[in-house]
């Protein structure tokens, strides 16, 4: 099987377009203030120093989830292809976000009733976090069962695998190192092709009145 001797997410990275890398000892600058920031490595690694000067390596298949205001420096040792998502952090009275460093690997799988995809979280499925980010498994053929409409919206990154989405009236085959954005009811449906699994990295915002 193609994977089997590949990196894990390799085709990521290795897409038949050129993606963007970042170089080695690039730096990330500071989101603006307010704004919270999401960290996934996908190849390579990043270093990240807090302001206290404590540094945690992350390696392909980490994350780390930084609260807004929250001074850090980040830094690719070699070539480093990271997914960051930044959004401002919708607060709310008596409740604070701190930062979280972890990996896919460790996160238990978590009941989906009436699916038969596995589904990891990232963050805590606490009220102070206004999204989280889900990590989603299916073997070749499975598929969701439920169409989904909802108001949250999602960014997806397809890290393994292929398939075909269905966005509303359209359906568009896709493969790893594919994104997509869901707008806020857009009718969704995923169904697993090919002869690998398909992971994909879901964004949805989460533990807050849309309205
Ligand atoms: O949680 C979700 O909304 C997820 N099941 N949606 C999706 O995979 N398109
Ligand atoms: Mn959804």
């Amino acid at each position: 099987r193609e994977t089997s001797s590949k990196p894990m997410y390799w085709k990521v990275t290795n897409p038949t377009l050129s993606p963007s890398h970042l170089q080695e000892n690039a730096r990330s600058a500071l989101p603006p203030h307010d704004v919270e920031r999401f960290i996934f490595v996908v190849q390579g690694s990043a270093m990240l120093t807090n302001a206290s000067g404590v540094s945690s390596k992350l390696m392909v298949d980490s994350y780390t989830y930084l609260p807004p205001n929250f001074e850090h420096s980040l830094r690719a040792e070699g070539s480093a292809t990271l997914v960051v998502f930044e959004r401002r952090y919708a607060s709310l009275e008596n409740h604070i976000t701190e930062q979280i460093v972890g990996s896919t690997d460790k996160q238990p799988l978590l009941e989906t009733p009436g699916e038969v995809f596995q589904l990891r979280k990232l963050l805590p499925q606490a009220v102070p976090f206004d999204f989280n980010i889900h990590i989603m498994d299916f073997q070749p053929g499975d598929f969701l069962n439920v169409k989904e409409v909802h108001y949250n919206q999602h960014g997806l990154l397809l890290l393994e695998g292929q398939g075909i989405y269905r966005l509303g009236d359209s359906w568009y085959p896709v493969q790893a190192g594919d994104v997509i954005w869901m707008a806020p009811f857009v009718p969704q449906w995923y169904a697993a092709l090919g002869k690998t699994r398909t992971r994909y990295l879901l964004y949805k915002d989460v533990n807050r009145n849309p309205l």
